[in-house]
Parts: structure tokens; sequence; C-alpha cells
């Protein structure tokens, strides 16, 4: 790496130190596709021991504070409890993620549901949901519904709409004053035909409707091939209404692989405009969670480099000159603008990466310095006959 300006260097290592990523508990349980789930040795057998991995995590990066819950499968008696079990190995826990999609009622939906007993339901499960996050102390809310038609006629595409926002409305107002709920789409998958959430447009036009405590979450494997994610993510950001991130790879569709695996210039290209809109430190309330699932690679270790990953995109991001690139623009100066960005992305950022990391106290090399510290070999051994629920358990 060319030397860089110390005023660069320190402005870009205070922006990646203040940095946060927030791991989900389900990547650290056993996962896989509909067609096998190759269970692996050591998994979590409750929420307590995924939490623990998750504090793994946050042990070697620094930079992953919080845990994201997935609601049944994290199922607690006493959530206060978990909270507290969780700050005891110096975690928190994020953002509550609802799950209508795996009873046998919400074969036709759930919110959406032509049948106002499975509807009433499904909204019943969101507001415990709520429930939870007053006992976790969680701010986030996620919402993603696999509602949707498989075949033209099989239902009425505006009914559907309008119970949709219905639901929506009774959520958001039982949130209180510091919550907030994302709204999660997906073009396809469950449904074929009609996904009811399908699109950024559609999951913002609820919110607006609903007002300032409902965002929009884009899950970056969630978008036809081809999609320009961070045309999308400006759209948002300019209307105030980007409410966070769950961060994956994908090839083919929602593959929920590692971020930054795929396609690690896109990633780049979207942590550009999250750092042009000055919107990365915390408290601007962009909540940068990863949702993956790690069916082939050992979890721990995946969710280290994930988070990784994530931190070098904002590094390179952070590196973009500014002026210069203002000033490219301004011009009309096609080429010398792309070059200023492509000069970010193709500068290695790791040495800076591992200075960041010496500097917090840790060790330079998080997957290093997590295998010999031997967590992997202590889990495998007590957690015999685990196999915790999770994504595709
Ligand atoms: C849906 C989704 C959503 C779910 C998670 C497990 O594909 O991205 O966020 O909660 O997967
Ligand atoms: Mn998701
Ligand atoms: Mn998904």
């Amino acid at each position: 790496m060319t030397e860089l300006a110390p005023s660069t260097r320190s402005r870009v290592l205070a922006a990646l130190r203040d940095q946060r990523v927030e791991t989900a508990s389900w990547a650290f349980g056993n996962s896989g596709t509909r067609f096998k789930v190759f269970a692996q040795e050591g998994v979590p057998r409750d929420p307590f021991e995924k939490i623990s991995d998750a504090a793994t995590v946050h042990r070697f990066t620094g930079v992953a504070p919080t845990v994201a819950l997935h609601i049944p499968w994290d199922k607690v008696d006493d959530y206060a409890a978990l909270a507290a079990f969780a700050k005891e190995r110096g975690v928190g826990l994020g953002a509550i993620n609802s799950n209508v999609f795996q009873d046998d009622d919400y074969k036709l939906g759930s919110v959406t549901n032509p049948d106002a007993r499975i509807r009433a339901k499904a909204l019943a499960h969101l507001v415990e949901c709520v429930d939870i996050m007053d006992a976790t102390g969680s701010r986030d809310l996620k919402l993603w519904f696999s509602d949707g038609t498989n075949y033209p006629g099989q239902d009425s595409i505006r009914n559907r709409q309008d119970r949709l926002s219905e639901a929506l409305a009774a959520v958001y107002d039982r949130l209180g004053d510091d919550q907030r709920m994302l709204l999660e789409y997906k073009f396809f998958e469950p449904a074929f035909y009609v996904t009811d959430v399908p699109d950024w447009g559609t999951a913002y036009a609820h919110c607006l409707t609903l007002g300032d405590k409902a965002q929009v979450v884009i899950d970056t494997g969630h978008h036809a091939p081809g999609t320009n994610i961070e045309f999308i993510v400006a759209i948002l950001l300019r209307a105030g209404k980007l409410g966070g991130f769950d961060f994956n790879s994908r090839f083919y569709a929602d593959d929920d692989l590692m971020v930054g695996a795929a396609d690690p210039f896109q990633l780049f290209r979207i942590m550009c405009e999250i750092v042009s809109a000055d919107v990365l430190k915390p408290e601007a309330g962009i909540a940068f969670m990863l949702d993956q699932c790690h069916n082939l690679e050992p979890k721990i270790q995946a969710v280290i480099r994930s988070v990784m990953n994530v931190q070098e995109a904002t590094a390179k991001a952070l590196l973009v000159d500014a002026d210069a690139l203002a000033a490219a623009q301004q011009n009309g100066d096609v080429l010398e603008a792309n070059d200023v960005l492509m000069d970010a992305y193709h500068t290695d950022v790791r040495p800076l990466l591992r200075d960041l990391r010496a500097d917090l106290g840790l060790d330079s090399d998080p997957v290093g310095a997590y295998k010999r510290s031997g967590y992997y070999e202590t889990v495998k051994a007590e957690r015999v006959g685990g196999n915790a629920a999770g994504w595709g358990a």
C-alpha cells in the first residue's frame, strides 16, 4: 500500500474503530438446503450457546457487539435472563427477527392470508416479538413475510396489500418510543408468482404510510441478478428510510453465502454510498447485520471472516478521495472519477486493518487467533449431541 497521509490514516482508523456489525444467532446452528443439512460438530444446542459463539466472534473482531435473535428459533422462557447472559459474555441482543413462515397455517400467507383467524395468529406473533424486545432491550423488529401466491388468480393482489398494511399498522402502534420496525423485501421464494413485499418500493410505500419508526431493510441476497443495490441504498438514504442491511452474498438466488465472497466490488459500492452519506457511525441508525448460513464451512470462523469482509469493503470506501471525486464529477471527467473510485478499491487495506486490531488490543489475525484459542475444541467436546435449531435444521 502506498503510504497514506497521516490525516487520512487517522480518519479512516477512527471510522473503522466505531463501525459495528451485528451477527445472527442462526448462523451458528446447523443449516443447509432443502436437499440436505450436513450437521457439524460443536454446534450450539440452545440460544445461550449461540450467544457464546457470537461473543467469541466479537472477542476476536472487536466490532460485532450485538447478536440478532430469530423467534421462535431462539425461544426461551426468560428473555431478560438471556440478555443478562449475553451481557456477561460481552455482547448485547440486537434485532428481533419474527418468523411467520414455518407454520402449516401460513400456507396461503400469514398477515395477508384471506382467513382472519390466521391473520390474527400472525399478528399475535409479531406483537409477541415486541414484548420480547421490551425484555431484551432490542431496538429493532425485523419483519420478513414469505407471503405471496403461486398462481395468477389465486388471491387478490390488492386485498393482500390491504391486509398487510392493516397488520403493519397494528404492530407499528405497539412499538415503544425507542423501537423501530424494519421491513425486509425479497423478490421471490417461497412464493413464485406474487410476493407481497417483493421490492424496496413496496417496502418503502408501506413504511412511508406508517411513519418514522418504520424503515426498510435491504437484504443483499434478495434481488434479481443485475440489480443495482447501491442505487437502492442511495434512494432510501435520501428519503431517510434506510433502516439497515442483512448482508450476505449470492451467486444465483438467496444463497446466504458469506458477505463479500461473491461480489466484493458490489459490497464496496454499497459501502461507498454509506460513507459518502456519512451514515457509517452507529448514531446514524443504520443496522449492519449479517444474515447468512454456513452450510459447508466452519461457522464461527466464517462469521469472523464475514465481519472482516465488511471491514475491508468499508476501509476501501473510506479511502475514496472525496474531493478528487467531486472535482472529477463536476468537470465531467468520467474516467478520472472512475479512477478515483477504483484506486480506493484496489488498495490493499489488510495492513491498515491489522493496525486497527492492534490499536483495539486484538490479535491482528482474528481467524488465526480464534483457531489457536482452542474454543472450537472445547465446544466440540462439550456440545455432544448438539444439533441446534436454526435455519434449515
Ligand atoms: C428470508 C430471510 C429473512 C429471514 C431469514 C432467515 O429469506 O432473509 O431475513 O428472517 O432469511
Ligand atoms: Mn434476511
Ligand atoms: Mn433471505
